[in-house]
């Protein structure tokens, strides 16, 4: 039997703009993602946040699914858009919502982990150079600080950024995500700007709120070399700089890591790091959520799109999941094990881990989804492992709720333990979603 410890947190996960829909009602104004998802071949199929699973119209629906699966939390974003839809302007009816969301969950008996940053950045900011400006990181203190004082009575764990890696390096950097650039210099600096974000945000809860427990997510994963040449292992070890230690580096030990500033030298002279400003993101973490979908290869890439970093391959002979990763459920393991040794002591959530397969509907009206639930067992199994060798493992939760918007795979990914329908939208729990209720129910794996 894999039992997990007394206490240990099941959860669930969504983000605003991938469920809510609902882009323009009760005065919200458009994220970068909109302006994004109406881009010509920014999103597959042509399809956007806009409906979504009307999340934001199904809020009773969504918390009873969420009380069948017993688990004890429910991790969420808010959309600042929604609750800061002009400079300085809060909407009332905005924050209504997740004053809703906050004690529907409680009614249930499920306790809300907040996050504050789900990649929604409102379009007037992105308009005054998003994330590439200082002057963002302290509107979103300022957002944090609206959020806290409306919801602080109803939620203890707040989480700052969800995966800034991907905001900067795929929004700036590469150009795959909102908002669409593709310019390196912006990603460092866009990176640089979340992560002080990240640390004026916390400082401003903690202000008010001392008790609160605040924390930020990361998207970590293990990178290894393709092959034992030299320039390969070179490779492995940019692609790590540039996913794992850029942020951890900052964030735990308050500086970036040297080589990954020598890496980029030729592209940035970094002067938008001032004084004082790694102080500010070193601030103490109560904990760090890990997001780990999949590994990574790494290969030698001169002449690839990032040819400072490196070129990713896939691992021949593994399974993979519909987004093409490879499942290597080790890999979550090996993490858990390098946060503790290199970067712990700290309390760690695996906020997100799953899967997108080809799910459908039956003629019965059942998901089978029997990958889905390898894939899930085999992550726990991993992440046992670790809370066996010491880690302070304390919470797992599952990406996600529901099928939702997968960025720029559209909805033809998904990843839910509740398939939904998207023309009447009506969910449907998949085999999976009764698998999980029968794991939190019995605390662990037979
Ligand atoms: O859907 C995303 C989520 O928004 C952030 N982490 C990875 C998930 C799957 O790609």
């Amino acid at each position: 039997m894999f039992r997990f410890p007394e206490g240990f947190v099941w959860g669930t996960a969504t983000a605003a703009y991938q469920v809510e829909g609902a882009a323009t009602e009760d005065g919200r104004t458009p994220s970068i993602w909109d302006t994004f998802a109406a881009t010509p071949g920014a999103v597959r199929n042509g399809d956007t946040g806009a409906v979504a699973c009307d999340h934001y119209h199904r809020l009773d629906t969504d918390l009873d699914l969420i009380a069948q699966l017993g688990v004890d939390a429910y991790r969420f974003s808010i959309s600042w858009p929604r609750v800061m839809p002009e400079p300085g302007q809060v909407n009332q009816k905005g924050l209504d919502f997740y004053r809703r969301l906050v004690d529907g969950l409680h009614e249930r008996g499920v306790t809300p982990f907040v996050t504050l940053y789900h990649w929604d950045l409102p379009q007037y900011l992105e308009d005054r150079g998003g994330w590439v400006a200082r002057e963002t990181a302290q509107r979103f203190a300022e957002y944090a600080d609206v959020v806290h004082d409306a919801l602080a009575d109803g939620v203890a764990d707040w989480t700052t950024l969800n995966e800034p890696w991907v905001s900067a390096w795929l929004g700036y950097g590469y150009g795959l995500h909102a908002p669409g650039r593709a310019e390196p210099a912006a990603a460092l600096a866009a990176t640089h700007h979340l992560l002080l974000g990240h640390g004026l945000a916390a400082e401003a809860i903690r202000h008010r709120d001392p008790a609160a427990r605040v924390g930020i997510t990361l998207n970590l994963s293990p990178v290894a070399p393709a092959t034992d040449d030299p320039a390969d292992q070179a490779a492995a070890r940019r692609m790590d700089g540039q996913l794992n230690r850029l942020f951890l580096d900052p964030l735990r030990r308050g500086h970036y890591p040297a080589d990954v500033v020598e890496l980029y030298r030729p592209v940035s002279d970094f002067a938008f790091v001032h004084d004082g400003d790694l102080a500010t993101i070193a601030t103490p973490l109560d904990f760090l959520g890990v997001n780990y979908y999949r590994p990574n290869l790494a290969a030698d890439e001169p002449a690839g799109t990032d040819p400072l970093a490196a070129g990713v391959r896939l691992p021949p002979d593994v399974a993979r999941t519909a987004m093409e990763w490879p499942i290597q459920p080790e890999g979550l393991t090996e993490m858990l094990l390098r946060l503790q040794q290199e970067y712990g002591p700290l309390p760690l959530y695996v906020t997100e881990n799953g899967a997108a397969f080809h799910d459908y509907l039956d003629p019965a009206g059942h998901v089978n989804d029997p990958q889905r639930i390898a894939y899930l067992d085999a992550h726990l199994r991993a992440a046992h492992v670790a809370l066996g060798q010491g880690v302070d493992l304390r919470g797992y939760f599952v990406w996600s709720l529901l099928d939702n918007f997968e960025w720029a795979e559209g909805y033809g990914r998904r990843f839910g333990l509740v398939y939904v329908e998207y023309g009447s939208q009506r969910r449907v729990p998949k085999a999976s979603a009764g698998w999980y209720r029968d794991v939190v129910r019995a605390n662990g794996l037979t």
